[in-house]
């Protein structure tokens, strides 16, 4: 039998190129890790145990690659692939690292700019659907401003509204088999980027021509910046049918992108956030957008990828005695006890039940009064975790 903590494809474990893949360049320093090609890292991550690989079009095929030898590339990491069995669940376009898109790609001011960028997105959705990948995501790093004075941030709305419409119809149009999953961040590497939150995007989406195939992608760390519980957001995503994808790492709050190792800061908020994906059967990737410490060689970067998924599968285990916890479930059981008496006035509206409830007389200094036991609940969530129980 292989440990619990040993990582299975059904996990759905996946990493970006970029990820394990980082060089450790910060902008105070050089790299400080050797470049490894695309099929040495389908080999290391087959190697940790990750079922699938993520990839930013450059990842693969630098910008300037010729048809030819883009061809080259494309057929050496499929056979890398197909060696290690790793699949391509998700793709998505790097609209950020070339200075072309130093104002932004969809809501550059300039048409040219943003004409190129759904040039390049649409090369970018080929080549991810040609690898098999079923989500599409789309992160705009620098679809923001410095200064206000810069851009009208309604027309940038109307811009990335333009864009994402036109995509979806591309999507159709070719027949992919693809949705789109959009991934908020508030700032960095842009003082503010537009879109800034979790919530921002799922109220986009809905103003959208084909919001059925689009969700988001919120990621820990990105909420955290915004000084946000990203449990919540996450929830609210997938309460609307709109969790399609999920990037997990770790962020201290207040701090700059730090990208750490899952788990590496918040546990508590890591085991709340498991444990939510898990009861409610979350089937997607569990993707870690995250990177080494730059203090790691190669054997330190595989230390991270395997921490990443180990933590995780820890706190899946803790999430099971959690919910399998006599004391936890005595609790949750009193916390929740219903006598009922308010069943009449509660539910869908109408108006015998509204005249009902406005002359109904509550015991409110009683109500006010009772102790809820959440100091106790906690207090035994943090012993499981600490493992005294
Ligand atoms: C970041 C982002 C990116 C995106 C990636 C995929 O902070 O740099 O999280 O890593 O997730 O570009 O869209
Ligand atoms: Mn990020
Ligand atoms: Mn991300």
């Amino acid at each position: 039998m292989p440990s619990p903590y040993t990582p299975q494809p059904h996990h759905r474990f996946t990493f970006g190129l970029w990820t394990v893949g980082n060089i450790g360049r910060d902008p105070f320093g050089e790299p400080v890790r050797a470049p490894l090609s695309p099929v040495q890292i389908v080999h290391l991550l087959a190697e940790v145990g990750a079922y699938g690989v993520n990839l930013h079009d450059n990842d693969l095929v630098p910008i300037d690659a010729t048809p030819g030898q883009r061809d080259r590339i494309v057929a050496a990491f499929r056979q890398a692939l197909a060696e290690t069995g790793l699949v391509v669940p998700m793709a998505t376009t790097n609209l950020f690292s070339h200075p072309v898109f130093k104002d932004g790609a969809f809501t550059s001011n300039d048409p040219r700019v943003r004409a190129f960028a759904l040039q390049k997105t649409m090369r970018a959705i080929d080549l991810g659907a040609a690898l098999g990948a079923q989500i599409y995501v789309f992160w705009g790093g620098r679809e923001g401003v410095e200064t206000d004075a810069a851009k009208d941030p309604v027309l940038a709305i109307h811009r990335t509204r333009e864009a994402m419409n036109f995509l979806c119809e591309y999507v159709l149009d070719q027949g992919y088999d693809l949705r789109f999953a959009l991934e908020a961040k508030p700032n960095e590497p842009r003082a503010d980027i537009y879109n800034a939150t979790t919530g921002h995007m799922l109220a986009f989406i809905a103003t959208l021509d084909h919001p059925e195939m689009v969700g988001v992608n919120p990621e820990v760390a990105h909420e955290h910046m915004a000084g946000l519980n990203f449990l919540h957001n996450v929830a609210q995503a997938w309460e609307a049918g709109k969790l399609f994808h999920i990037d997990l790492n770790d962020q201290a709050f207040g701090r700059y992108d730090q990208d750490f190792r899952f788990g590496a800061v918040n546990l508590k908020a890591a085991f709340f956030l498991v444990k939510f994906l898990e009861d409610v059967g979350y089937a997607g990737s569990r993707h870690f957008d995250a990177h080494a410490y730059r203090s790691e060689d190669e054997a330190g970067v595989k230390d991270f990828a395997r921490g990443c998924m180990r933590t995780y599968l820890i706190l899946k285990e803790k999430a099971a005695a959690w919910n399998a916890d006599p004391e936890i479930q005595a609790l949750l059981a009193e916390i929740h006890q219903d006598d009922g008496s308010a069943a009449p006035f509660l539910g869908a509206y109408n108006r015998a039940r509204a005249d009902d409830l406005k002359a109904a007389t509550f015991d409110y200094q009683a109500l006010a009064a009772r102790g809820l036991r959440y100091e106790r609940l906690d207090q035994l969530t943090i012993e499981l975790l600490l493992g005294v129980r």
